[in-house]
């Protein structure tokens, strides 16, 4: 099992509604929410923040769905036509989402996509209805990738917080299980390979994209950034080799693929290094009802943390 599924217990769900209706009524903007992120956490349920810790700690799962958190205010939010020029606005959902993330690691948003959002909207737009590869595409799936894996150090932690999801499409996750891992991995550890960016990092230059390895870290749990599109070794010697230990790479994720069906009020979090993630194709209707999921990305390590450009309102990284 790569992901391990927490179903919130009744006494921490009457908490969360607390502190949902709470902020339900407060409405804080992405600054005050980052601002306020000590106190969210410290008013999450012991019993979340344990599971929390957990998994940030354990070694068995790389994902874990969180169900039961209650939706407040947003449950009657019609799903935006417009992902990106949405209301900022933070509501008691995307508190706990952020506070649960938190717990994980420094959440942090991105200068050049969704305008330098820190919670993303995961929702159809009818603009980007046909394109591949784009979290607010539909029609067309979004391959497996690790978030962000143009990165040399992508995001560490990824969280997609389920609004609604009407058509039950999944997020499917993936990765290398105990008895995939072997000496054939061994050409991915090269930093030879450029991993392009998706439609929705266009803005990062790819002329600056470094070659950098594909596998890295422990020989029994190894790391992936990992991108089914758009990863090229760099020609030189080896790069038979270097294309066949990807290829295959890729064929052993497609076949460990689970499917994730998120619900309404399903939060779940996944160890961007360890796990890839997919989204299939599906038919949206733009009219409200739509699939919409929250999406955060956050940094465990100290030294990723420094180099995000600035702390106000909240963490951004610049393009590089
Ligand atoms: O929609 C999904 O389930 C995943 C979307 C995704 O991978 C992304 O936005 O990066
Ligand atoms: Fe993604």
């Amino acid at each position: 099992m790569l992901s391990r599924l927490f179903v919130v217990d009744p006494m921490a769900r009457k908490s969360l509604e607390r502190l949902v209706a709470e902020i339900d009524v407060e409405r804080l903007s992405e600054g005050e929410a980052y601002a306020r992120l000590p106190e969210l956490v410290s008013l999450l349920p012991t019993s979340v923040i344990g599971r929390l810790v957990g998994f940030r700690e354990g070694r068995e799962q790389d994902a874990l769905l969180v169900r039961g958190v209650p939706l407040g205010v947003m449950g009657a939010v019609a799903t935006p036509r417009d992902p990106v020029e949405a209301p900022r606005t933070i509501l008691g959902y995307h508190a706990v989402a952020l506070a649960m993330i938190g717990v994980l690691g420094t959440p942090f948003g991105y200068r050049t996509q969704q305008l330098g959002r820190l919670v993303n909207n995961i929702a159809p737009s009818p603009a980007a209805g046909r394109s591949e590869n784009v979290g607010i595409g539909s029609s067309k799936p979004f391959d497996l990738h690790t978030e962000d894996a143009f990165m040399r150090r992508g995001p560490s932690y990824l969280m997609l917080a389920c609004v609604r999801n009407p058509q039950s499409v999944p997020t499917t996750v993936s990765g290398l299980s105990k008895e995939d891992v072997g000496p054939w991995l061994e050409p991915l550890r090269e930093p030879r390979y450029i991993v392009r960016t998706n439609p929705a990092q266009r803005e990062w230059r790819e002329d600056k994209l470094r070659p950098g390895p594909v596998i890295w870290g422990e020989s029994d749990r190894p790391f992936l950034r990992f991108n089914a599109v758009g990863t090229t070794p760099v020609k030189g010697p080896g790069v038979d080799l270097a294309e066949k230990a990807l290829n295959k790479l890729g064929a052993a994720l497609l076949r460990n693929v689970q499917d994730l069906t998120h619900g309404a009020g399903d939060i779940l979090v996944i160890n961007n290094y360890r796990l890839c993630h997919a989204r299939r194709a599906f038919r949206a209707s733009f009219d409200g009802s739509d699939r919409w999921l929250l999406r955060v990305v956050a940094y465990r390590d100290p030294a990723e943390v420094a180099g995000l450009a600035s702390f106000a309102p909240y963490p951004t990284l610049e393009p590089r």
